[in-house]
């Protein structure tokens, strides 16, 4: 064998070597993230996670959408990201209060956990500060809430003084809270009555809940003919509308605004005729999905932290506009 044949070969063979090398490094920085949310099924949450999928698509991530609609679920959703070998997961946890045993779970794995839309609380009741968090301005899209009811209360003309306000509460959930507070205020602010506004506590935070919480508060005050009403989302407005139409109460007679700007508003706005639900204040669910995933990427490769806490806005969607600012909001 000639002294260059044996160069050549060993070239070769260091270049296999190489590239074996390589291939292995790149399986090993391979990222692969978790998108856990409470309620899989709402659109909100679908949509999120697609966001998310479709940002790793074009980053070269991959991202497992998983439901986590109670603690028990949300550990084995960890356990099973865990043995895929995920460095770490987004999630909307079923229950805030969970927060403190999922951060156990996931540094047992050495795992990254930013949350989306619902902020986890430590043993203390405060927020846990040291886990990234995205959601929305809670209380400054209520106030948009108050302010949108009370706009159309006056083009209908209603007098306050005979109009009430069902308010779906979940003061468990703390952007909950912040949102109805901040409707409250804002409506208080236009001149309603706060003697007029009557608390309906759902149980969770979606439609069927906020149905059973609604139906007695229309039956125990027969005494009003306008309603107004609002809740932390629009799922839950929803449930308060046709709890509205069951008790026989037509859509002149009922001002529903709720949060979010999902499928579940654009399919009631796509209806032929009005109902009570006149608007919601639309947030991005797919800039959600996308900063949280992003982030949470960002964290895994480069070893940024994310920031604590990132606030997004919301913009008054109607039966009107609804399909533009879909778009604007790229829905
Ligand atoms: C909460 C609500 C959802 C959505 C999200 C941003 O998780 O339950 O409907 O509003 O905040």
């Amino acid at each position: 064998m000639s002294f260059t044949h044996t160069l050549s070969r060993l070239a070769l063979g260091a270049g296999l070597a190489l590239s074996a090398f390589s291939l292995a490094q790149a399986a090993d920085d391979e990222v692969k993230i978790g998108f856990i949310v409470k309620k899989p099924e709402q659109a909100w949450f679908i949509n999120e996670q697609q966001a998310a999928t479709n940002l790793g698509e074009e980053k070269g991530f991959e991202v497992v959408s998983l439901a986590g609609e109670d603690g028990q679920q949300v550990l084995s959703a960890i356990d099973n990201l865990n043995s895929q070998g995920a460095q770490g997961f987004v999630i909307c946890p079923p229950d805030v209060r969970l927060g403190p045993a999922i951060m156990n779970r996931a540094k047992q794995y050495g795992m990254k956990v930013v949350t989306v839309d619902d902020r986890f609380v430590g043993a203390d009741g405060e927020p846990m500060e040291g886990v990234p968090h995205l959601g929305m301005s809670g209380y400054k899209i209520g106030q948009q809430v108050g302010d949108a009811i009370a706009a159309e209360m006056e083009r209908r003309g209603w007098d306050p003084e005979n109009v009430a306000a069902l308010r779906i509460t979940n003061y468990e959930l703390p952007t909950a809270k912040a949102r109805t507070d901040g409707a409250t205020d804002a409506l208080l602010e236009s001149g309603f009555k706060k003697a007029n506004i009557f608390d309906a506590p759902q149980q969770n935070t979606d439609t069927s809940s906020a149905f059973a919480a609604a139906s007695p508060v229309f039956a125990k005050r027969g005494d009003f003919e306008r309603w107004v009403i609002y809740a932390l989302n629009e799922e839950s407005v929803l449930g308060g509308v046709r709890a509205s139409e069951q008790y026989g109460l037509s859509p002149d007679q009922v001002i529903g605004v709720g949060i979010n700007g999902s499928g579940a508003a654009f399919a009631e706005f796509s209806r032929e005729k009005p109902t009570g639900f006149y608007g919601t204040v639309a947030v991005s669910s797919t800039m959600h999905g996308r900063q949280s995933a992003d982030n949470l990427y960002t964290w895994i490769t480069e070893g940024e932290k994310p920031p604590a806490n990132t606030e997004t806005t919301g913009t008054l969607m109607t039966r009107d506009n609804w399909e533009q600012v879909r778009k604007d909001l790229n829905l």
